[in-house]
């Protein structure tokens, strides 16, 4: 933060940073994994920053987990026990939870610092944290998934980026491992980052991902705080009859997803398409 702005400077988006105005400074911690900060910013509420990357803000953070978590719950016929991996703020299972079908929710996110502050700080993700039918575990995703085989109809991974604490959680072995923890029939997604940005590597994922999955597709959102405003999900299934672009039933209290945008979020731009499907 310098005279009041806060700018995230990072190697994964060079020569480019996202820029905030701060009204003042919340919260400021050295956790176990990575260092934590909160402010409230002028025009985009209370803002979560872990190792410098903003993870989310109050005023558009419902792009993101309404995304990566209706995209997979909503082609599935019916899930009733969930996982979200990461996610401490609570934000994704706040939208699990808008399905009458599910039972359940575990949640696992490594750092027990996001879960804290997010409960003082951004109340409007964490609130549904406390409900009955949500377990949270304070553990790494990647240990957690070897221990719960044949488990989750759904798995959400909401990852940070792949430097620092979630580098494993964008390679095989941990898809794998997600791919085991499925019940027969299950469908994860999995934070996949910027078309813009991260070509490269999310080619790289989908093909990774298709000799684990016999269903594997690219979906995005349009998000300001996330660097160049785009952010995207691999949405992957079990069953090879899937069909994972068209919603099953229709949600109510939704600002961002509906059912012509979860068709649509799959459609992606010529530069995109190309590299991912032609190669
Ligand atoms: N919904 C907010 C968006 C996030 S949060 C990412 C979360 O992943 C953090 O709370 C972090 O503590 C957690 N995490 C990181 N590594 C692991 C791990 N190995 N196991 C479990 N949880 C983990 C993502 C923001 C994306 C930013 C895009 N630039």
């Amino acid at each position: 933060i310098q005279d009041g702005w806060f700018r995230e400077i990072n190697s994964q988006w060079p020569g480019q940073a996202m820029t905030l105005k701060v009204n003042r400074i919340l919260h400021i911690e050295k956790s176990q994994y990575q260092d934590v900060l909160v402010f409230e910013s002028e025009t985009f509420g209370n803002v979560l920053v872990l190792d410098g990357v903003i993870q989310c803000t109050e005023r558009d953070e419902f792009s993101y987990q309404e995304m990566i978590a209706h995209l997979p719950l909503n082609s599935h016929p019916n899930p009733e026990r969930v996982l979200v991996i990461g996610g401490g703020d609570g934000g994704v299972v706040r939208e699990v939870l808008k399905h009458d079908s599910v039972k359940e929710v575990v949640l696992c996110d490594i750092d027990e610092a996001v879960v804290r502050v997010s409960k003082t700080y951004l109340p409007h993700m964490s609130e549904l944290l406390s409900s009955p039918k949500v377990t949270v575990f304070i553990g790494d995703g990647f240990k957690f998934l070897a221990d719960n085989e044949g488990t989750y109809d759904v798995i959400i991974t909401d990852s940070s980026d792949p430097v620092g604490p979630a580098e494993s959680l964008f390679q095989k072995p941990y898809f794998q491992l997600l791919h085991d923890a499925l019940t027969p029939g299950g469908s994860i997604s999995t934070q996949a980052e910027c078309l813009w940005l991260h070509l490269p590597l999310i080619t790289e994922l989908k093909k990774m991902t298709l000799t684990i999955f016999p269903k594997s597709e690219y979906a995005y959102t349009t998000i300001p705080t996330y660097p160049s405003g785009q952010i995207g999900f691999m949405i992957c299934s079990k069953d090879a009859g899937r069909d994972l672009k068209t919603p099953l039933r229709t949600l109510t209290g939704t600002r961002y997803y509906n059912n012509a945008l979860h068709s649509s979020a799959f459609n992606l731009p010529e530069f995109g398409r190309s590299m991912l499907e032609d190669n």
